[in-house]
């Protein structure tokens, strides 16, 4: 195909004579032809990935990749004295998701398409997303993101359901975008909408009216937090999203010829967290509506349906009073009473019934009764989910348990993110990998290649150069690119601990004012959006916003440490950040991180790991051995044990620990008393002192210690790059099309 005639077929004139915007929606709409054609017959048995978040991230760059082009397009643009990157960066970034469960499904998609099977992501198209994040007085203020434009992938359908609710019933409407596989197939998002949502009710901020469903329904994505206001909102989403998915799923299935008894031959649907569990009530519900008795119908449900767990928070498992379903969806109901009875007549256990006797329905109870599959998103994550926190009913169906551990698309999170190691690592080992991730291992017979190792060095050099540039010139931050970039990046949450590195930050920075000087610059990156009714979370962004000022505004500390929390951290900011780092910060107390996603990420860019034994990173571990990950902390039997036995008492690592101590102590101190909010400073340092309920104290000696060694090995670069080319070539298996295919084998079936 020659690119440039093509651009300029669409453009209508040269090149030279177009303007970027020109440009990037002449490569929108190439790209759009070009995935159409790729859109194969939906027969045989089709994977629904069910979703209330879809973290896509921009889509130009991704899909030129994956149709073969983005080299071409390259240069083309290049010859013409254009970046594609300038071009990129005119496209909104889609905020679909709150973090690793949205990207998650991102991923699969992509997987799913890359491997040629058939699937759909079926999802709400939110027009705002979630919050955009600024940053004024050191806090955390949220703003609106609308993100959909004139010329976007977002593509109306005709395809429209009445959708009833108790006092009335809406209209949807379906928009679609192509997912694109890597010289593959192209399947679909399938987004459902209300044509009356008005994005106008939204004022300053992102307030907004509550009560007029028909204008708000898709405004936003309800970010994970505590917030009672707008929970009810919340099940109006969820019901919309399932009803219209499950509707849709019985249409495709009828056309291809199933008779709704076979259901569950044509078609499988994987329920992301649960977020989309109703769709099981309203699936047996249209059924009956079709005139299958409701046993049967349970049975054909129960045979399409399967679970994904992304959590063992108790508190981030849904559960709903039955009177706010009376309220919204009371033909839903009856249905979930009939469920409840059938479990309750098998069972003599109040710990698995569904309405259990406070009138709360446990979703995720459903699920597991009702479907065929449950699994957990890492080794740890499923063993825990077995032993202890689904253990009754691990008991029950031991059969439906199953791992799959997490995984990446190595499209965006290498090729496109990290275009210079993607063609060394080509040139080095050939470009199979980009098929077969396994292949990385090839890399091993450069362990101790010396202009290799080099190699990887100037790579990782050149990286961190560009996001110097980057920041520079978007956030006007300046950073020392011979720092070392040691980041952390993920939603704000108590478990993942930003706290404990941020205390780690202020006993560097009393060390250097002592006159220990680290042997090479450090820089500490954070990223993260704090839900906005979560107050601790906010607090503790307002601790690193203020930790911020006063360490890179101390010329004495300055040339040494500095601390920059980025501002909206979302997928592009990630795309940029992960290339350059050298230290990935994933230090979640043990037990609490399901898996986590950005630590593959980081390792398949070549940064070094510093973790608790959580979530995956337990397996990161034992991919890459002791000598290339910087493992802390207690391990989570020890934790389970300090919750089991309420014997953890953040107070005495305080009065034990002067170092500890200092560091606490220096959060309400006179220093950032100065500058911060008294309240939220005071509320933090209570709650580390009286609480810490995710056990910064317990872990905070050995993550010094191993973090200080970490800093101390960097300093050998040759030894380094070698544990970077280690976790490289380790790499594989977190490749999401590992994830996909396992998922395919065990439970899908396709
Ligand atoms: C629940 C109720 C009301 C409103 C919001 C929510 C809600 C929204 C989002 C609850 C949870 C989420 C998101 C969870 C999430 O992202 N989990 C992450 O999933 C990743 C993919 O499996 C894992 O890698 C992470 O470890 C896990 O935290």
């Amino acid at each position: 195909m020659d690119i440039k005639n093509t651009l300029e077929q669409k453009l209508g004139k040269s090149i030279a004579d177009s303007s970027k915007q020109e440009i990037y929606v002449a490569l929108l709409n190439i790209t759009k032809d070009m995935s159409e054609e790729k859109v194969q017959e939906d027969t045989g048995k089709k994977v629904y990935y069910i979703s209330a978040e879809f973290l896509i991230g921009k889509l130009l760059s991704n899909n030129l990749i994956n149709l073969g082009i983005y080299a071409d397009v390259k240069k083309v643009l290049a010859d013409n004295g254009i970046s594609l990157a300038e071009i990129e960066e005119i496209e909104a970034e889609p905020s679909l998701g709150n973090g690793g469960l949205g990207r998650l499904a991102a991923c699969f998609l992509d997987s799913i398409a890359s491997l040629g099977l058939n699937g759909s992501g079926i999802g709400l198209n939110y027009h705002l997303g979630l919050f955009k994040q600024v940053f004024e007085n050191n806090k955390q203020k949220e703003t609106a993101n609308p993100w959909i434009e004139e010329n976007t992938f977002l593509r109306k359908t005709d395809v429209s359901y009445p959708v009833k609710f108790k006092d009335f019933t809406v209209q949807s409407r379906m928009y679609e975008i192509d997912v694109t596989g890597y010289d593959n197939r192209t399947n679909k998002l399938e987004l459902f909408d209300l044509d009356t949502v008005d994005d106008s009710i939204v004022g300053d901020g992102i307030d907004f009216d509550k009560k007029d469903i028909a204008k708000n329904l898709t405004l936003f994505l309800y970010p994970d937090d505590s917030d009672d206001d707008g929970r009810k909102l919340r099940i109006y989403q969820q019901y919309f999203m399932v009803s219209n998915g499950a509707k849709l799923i019985i249409d495709e299935c009828k056309k291809k010829g199933s008779n709704l008894h076979d259901l569950y031959n044509y078609a499988v649907i994987q329920i992301n967290d649960t977020h989309p569990t109703m769709v099981i009530p309203e699936l047996i519900r249209l059924l009956m509506e079709e005139g299958i008795d409701i046993d049967e119908a349970i049975e054909i449900v129960s045979k399409t349906c399967a679970y994904t767990n992304h959590t063992i928070l108790a508190e981030a498992l849904e559960k709903w009073p039955i009177s706010f379903l009376k309220e919204v969806v009371p033909q839903l109901v009856p249905i979930i009473e009939v469920l409840d009875d059938k479990v309750r007549r098998r069972f003599d256990d109040e710990s698995v019934v569904i309405i259990d006797k406070n009138d709360t329905v446990h979703m995720a109870h459903i699920d597991i009764h009702y479907g065929f599959s449950v699994n957990g998103v890492a080794a740890l994550h499923t063993e825990i989910l077995e032993k202890s926190e689904l253990n009754n009913f691990y008991k029950i169906y031991p059969e439906k348990f199953n791992n799959k551990t997490n995984g990446i698309t190595f499209r965006r999170w290498l090729l496109h993110c990290n275009p210079e190691l993607t063609d060394q690592l080509t040139e080095w080992i050939g470009d199979g990998y980009k098929k077969d991730a396994e292949e990385l291992k090839k890399l091993e017979k450069y362990l101790s290649d010396k202009d290799a190792l080099d190699t990887l060095l100037k790579i990782k050099t050149d990286n961190k150069a560009d996001f110097v540039d980057y920041i520079k010139r978007t956030q006007n931050i300046t950073l020392n690119p011979n720092s070392i970039f040691d980041i952390q990046v993920k939603r704000l949450h108590e478990y993942k601990r930003q706290q404990l590195n941020a205390l780690f930050v202020i006993h560097k920075y009393l060390e250097i004012k002592k006159g220990n000087i680290p042997e090479t610059p450090i820089t500490v990156i954070f990223g993260a959006k704090a839900a906005p009714a979560y107050i601790i979370a906010k607090d503790i962004i307002h601790l690193i916003l203020c930790l911020q000022e006063i360490i890179n505004n101390d010329p004495e500390v300055n040339k040494y440490l500095n601390v920059v929390m980025v501002e909206n951290y979302n997928v592009t900011m990630a795309e940029r950040l992960i290339p350059a780092c050298d230290i990935s910060e994933q230090i979640s107390l043990a037990s609490k991180e399901a898996s986590g996603t950005g630590n593959m990420k980081f390792m398949l860019n070549g940064a070094i790991t510093l973790g608790t034994e959580d979530g995956a990173n337990v397996e990161i571990h034992q991919f890459v051995g002791d000598d290339n990950i910087y493992i802390f902390g207690a391990e989570s039997d020890e934790v389970i044990a300090h919750y089991a036995n309420s014997d953890y008492v953040s107070r005495d690592y305080y009065e034990k620990n002067p170092a500890l101590k200092e560091a606490v102590d220096f959060i309400t101190g006179d220093a950032m008393l100065k500058i911060g909010d008294e309240t939220q400073l005071n509320r933090l340092k209570n709650e580390l002192l009286n609480k810490d309920w995710f056990m910064t104290f317990l872990d905070f000696d050995s993550y010094v210690e191993t973090k200080e060694k970490a800093y101390a090995d960097f300093n050998d670069r040759e030894a380094w790059a070698k544990k970077m080319l280690v976790n490289i070539s380790q790499a594989g298996f977190f490749s999401s099309d590992r994830t996909i295919a396992q998922y395919n084998e065990d439970i899908w079936k396709l």
